[in-house]
């Protein structure tokens, strides 16, 4: 059978194993090097940050900024690769300390705004609609340093702004319940979509879910899913893994929960996800810091690897005895068949 999935990755996902306790494990390796090795690993498209495409861009022109995006598309394209979404990085900015469209400081919500409306440009030279928005630190360390009605005002001005700025690009919110912040203004799918509809056009307002984060809200990730998918609004998905609540861990796909990562595959198999708009499969993994430069990219190579294996199982599963014990309500004797079925 022919597997219709297009398979997505960043350049953060090679990262250089450098965590809170510790420094980078790895050498640091450019775009180009990186670029090949995603074609090489299986690869069809790429997911940038806007810093991803054009470091330092604070310190360039808008006309620089655009030039060199050209250049990186080029590059990605030389490939044989596409360019999935445009994200910008407001986190690491000094202008963003206390949250970006939900500062406090009118000035720094402007600057999140310019930066966000600069994305789209690049997105547009990049060939892509979609532009991804993980909304890192909107939301509190202290909760009564701000109003949450407020920030979510704050928060549809700013989509308002980015959706008048180009009349095709979609805004893909990412949820997450926490971290870096302590609570999160938009931490699960239904929040997202919930605010869609304070934004002047709902329709281009969506959703990107990832595995590790519907973990950390203690929700089901094929539920999450399967939500969005049911409002039209699951434009891409992180897949990945989570063991239990602590910090997000990014781990690959299945390699803690294997039955979940059958119900996510089993859903957007059900739902034909991907045949609409490019959606992409993304894993947004990290390589154990542990691994050498030569085992970078397999986290993502063998979340691959599961995605297809679990793809093999999802179309094998027998749907019509599962049916038929749905229709006696003898739900032991389907989770047992899902068992038995994934043990093979
Ligand atoms: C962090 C997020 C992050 C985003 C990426 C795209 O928890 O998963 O990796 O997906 O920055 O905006
Ligand atoms: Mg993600």
């Amino acid at each position: 059978m022919t597997n219709n999935y297009r398979f997505s990755i960043g350049p953060w996902n090679i990262s250089e194993g450098r965590d809170s306790y510790g420094p980078e494990t790895r050498p640091a390796k450019d775009l180009v090097w990186k670029l090949a090795l995603f074609k090489k690993g299986g690869f069809d498209a790429v997911m940038f940050h806007d810093d991803d495409i054009v470091p330092d861009i604070d310190t360039k022109s808008a006309a620089q900024v655009l030039k060199e995006a050209a250049e990186v598309r080029k590059q990605v394209e030389g490939e044989g690769l596409f360019v999935e979404m445009v994200a910008p990085r407001l986190w690491f900015s000094e202008r963003t300390i206390d949250g970006g469209y939900t500062s406090n400081n009118a000035q720094d919500r402007q600057y999140a705004i310019d930066r966000s409306l600069q994305t789209i440009d690049i997105a547009q030279t990049m060939g892509t609609e979609l532009i991804v928005l993980w909304l890192a630190r909107e939301g509190t360390y202290v909760r009564e340093s701000k109003s949450y009605a407020r920030s979510l005002e704050y928060l549809a001005e700013a989509a308002n702004k980015m959706l008048a700025h180009h009349p095709n690009i979609r805004l893909a919110i990412e949820p997450k319940p926490n971290e870096p912040v302590d609570v999160a203004y938009l931490p699960t799918a239904g929040h997202v979509l919930a605010f869609a509809h304070m934004t002047n056009d709902p329709g281009r307002v969506g959703s990107v879910i990832e595995s590790a984060h519907c973990v950390l809200a203690g929700l089901d990730t094929a539920d999450e899913l399967e939500f969005a998918i049911a409002q039209k609004k699951l434009w891409s998905v992180h897949l990945n893994d989570q063991n239990g609540l602590k910090f997000d861990q990014d781990k690959p796909f299945g390699s803690v929960n294997l039955r979940s990562a059958f119900d996510q595959v089993r859903v957007l198999e059900r739902h034909r996800y991907g045949s609409e708009h490019n959606a992409c499969v993304a894993f947004d993994s990290h390589a154990y810091r542990t691994s050498g430069i030569d085992q970078v990219l397999d986290h993502a190579v063998n979340s691959r690897k599961t995605f297809l294996r679990m793809l093999e199982k999802v179309r094998a599963f027998d749907e019509s005895a599962a049916s038929a014990l749905v229709a006696s309500r003898d739900y032991q004797a389907l989770d047992q068949l899902v068992i038995e079925h994934l043990i093979g």
